[in-house]
């Protein structure tokens, strides 16, 4: 019985216009990549008010962290001014900092988060 010998699949070709003289056809292979998509980190603001409790119960909560880490990000927003919570796709970063902000305002925080593209 006559088995079919298996194809090699080939990346595109590309067929350029003519610009040589004769009938010449120049055919460019060309390799097609896909870029990894944009990521955003849920960035948190350090204010007077919020307690420090409260941030890193949030950050615990929402940011999937245990209370060491929780707590070194708090205080890094507390000297810094601002820490990186997470990162994530653009859809689960706005989740996240909608999840934050209305934790604060339900209890009466002015604490505040932020999304940005990673290398903003
Ligand atoms: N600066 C606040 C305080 O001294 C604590 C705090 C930390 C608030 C991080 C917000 O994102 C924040 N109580």
């Amino acid at each position: 019985m006559a088995t079919k010998k298996p194809t090699i699949p080939k990346t595109p070709l590309v067929q350029l216009p003519e610009r040589d003289e004769g009938e010449a056809v120049v055919l460019e292979r060309r390799t097609l990549k896909a870029k990894p998509p944009q990521m955003y980190q849920v960035v948190m603001l350090n204010d007077d008010y919020t307690p420090m409790e409260f941030v890193v119960v949030v950050i615990q909560e929402f940011f999937a962290k245990d209370l060491e880490a929780a707590t070194q990000i708090m205080l890094k927003i507390h000297l810094d001014g601002r820490g990186v919570c997470g990162v994530y796709s653009r859809d689960v970063a706005a989740t996240k900092v909608d999840q934050v902000l209305d934790a604060a305002a339900q209890a009466g925080h002015p604490l505040k988060c932020i999304s940005e593209p990673v290398d903003f």
